[in-house]
């Protein structure tokens, strides 16, 4: 875990870095919460957790400005979360509620918010890939200087579409940056499983996009590299992949017997705790107490509570109201 950083005061570093880690016990607290409503059944359908990569959707989400559009995965609380989709909202939505950022109709993997251009939440592995190569297509044709951030897996890469996008990113030259959280598992399947080539920015050169490995568990270091990778591709209009290294320490949805790895692995990578690691090296710089630290917990869980009361209060979506929005003008069957 780095310290400093570099040619900032050290009092806007120690803001910084609150805020870092602020953002990303956000995540990690609403999602706790979220599965023990989901053991209530409050919360139904799949839910998967991001608890133990939340370092990449904080640090990354920070150096994305509001004309930037976003596409990511079904594992996206995280990201919903570090755009400024509220807390509520996506409870709400959880609990399939109208008040949801989506009305209810998507659940856990498909947070959307158009205003704050998080364009998805994707249920298909892959998926979001060729929308954030079209954004980024729109983004050119418009002549905007947005540039799209797109969030993807391990598991990803095995897909089609995966070689789809980085090809015809590469081959137009489009202002996209493709964002890997490489978890070593895609469910049950670690990668090098699946792939002869384990190394997933290496991937990226056979189409001419530059790229780079990250620790995808030290938050600077994702802040640091991302705005980088962002402003590069901002200026010259060209793709980037940035893969970054990471874990996730829950299972892979909410049931699974983890038969897959190892109890020591999981143990190891959790020494590694993105969050543990920032609070470790603040208290060792003397710029965080036990004090702050109940403090920020403290306004967590009241944000938190607030969610759940929002979520509760709201309504199901009348069953006259659902055939509406549905894509198809054939279908005229009474409820
Ligand atoms: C096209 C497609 N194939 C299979 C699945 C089933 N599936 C859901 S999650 C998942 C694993 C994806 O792993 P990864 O991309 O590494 O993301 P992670 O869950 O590790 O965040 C699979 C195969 C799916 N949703 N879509
Ligand atoms: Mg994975």
């Amino acid at each position: 875990m780095k310290t400093e950083i570099a040619g900032i005061k050290p009092e806007i570093t120690r803001q910084i870095k609150f805020d870092l880690l602020r953002d990303m016990l956000r995540i990690r607290r609403f999602e706790e919460k979220s599965a023990e409503l989901y053991s209530l059944g409050k919360i139904r359908g799949f839910l998967h957790l991001y608890i133990g990569e939340e370092a990449i959707a904080v640090g990354a989400m920070r150096v994305l400005k509001p004309e930037d559009s976003i596409v990511a995965t079904y594992r996206e609380h995280g990201h919903a979360l570090a755009r400024g989709i509220s807390m509520g909202s996506v409870m709400a939505e959880m609990f399939g509620k109208e008040n949801g950022c989506s009305r209810g109709r998507g659940g856990s993997m498909h947070l959307f918010d158009a205003a704050l251009k998080f364009y998805g939440g994707y249920a298909i592995v892959g998926g979001g890939l060729p929308i954030a190569v079209g954004l980024a297509l729109a983004a050119r044709m418009q002549k905007t200087n947005s540039v799209t951030a797109c969030f993807f897996g391990d598991g990803a890469v095995a897909e089609g579409e995966f070689h789809e996008s980085m090809n015809l990113a590469g081959l137009w030259q489009l202002p996209v940056v493709f964002l890997c959280e490489n978890n070593l598992y895609a469910m049950g399947t670690a990668l090098d499983r699946h792939q002869s080539q384990t190394n997933i920015a290496k991937k990226a050169e056979s189409y001419g996009i530059k790229s780079e490995t990250v620790d995808g568990m030290d938050v600077l270091a994702v802040e640091e590299a991302t705005g980088k990778a962002i402003e590069l591709v901002r200026a010259t209009s060209r793709p980037y992949l940035i893969e970054y290294r990471t874990y996730r320490f829950r299972a892979h949805s909410m049931y699974d017997a983890e038969l897959y790895r190892n109890k020591d692995e999981v143990e190891l990578w959790k020494t590694r705790c993105p969050i543990n690691g920032l609070i470790a090296s603040m208290k060792e710089d003397g710029i965080l107490n036990d004090h702050d630290l109940s403090e920020i917990e403290s306004s967590i869980a009241l944000e938190i509570n607030q969610a759940v009361e929002y979520a509760e209060a709201g309504k199901w979506e009348p069953l006259e109201d659902l055939t509406k929005f549905v894509y198809t003008e054939t279908l005229n069957f009474e409820l």
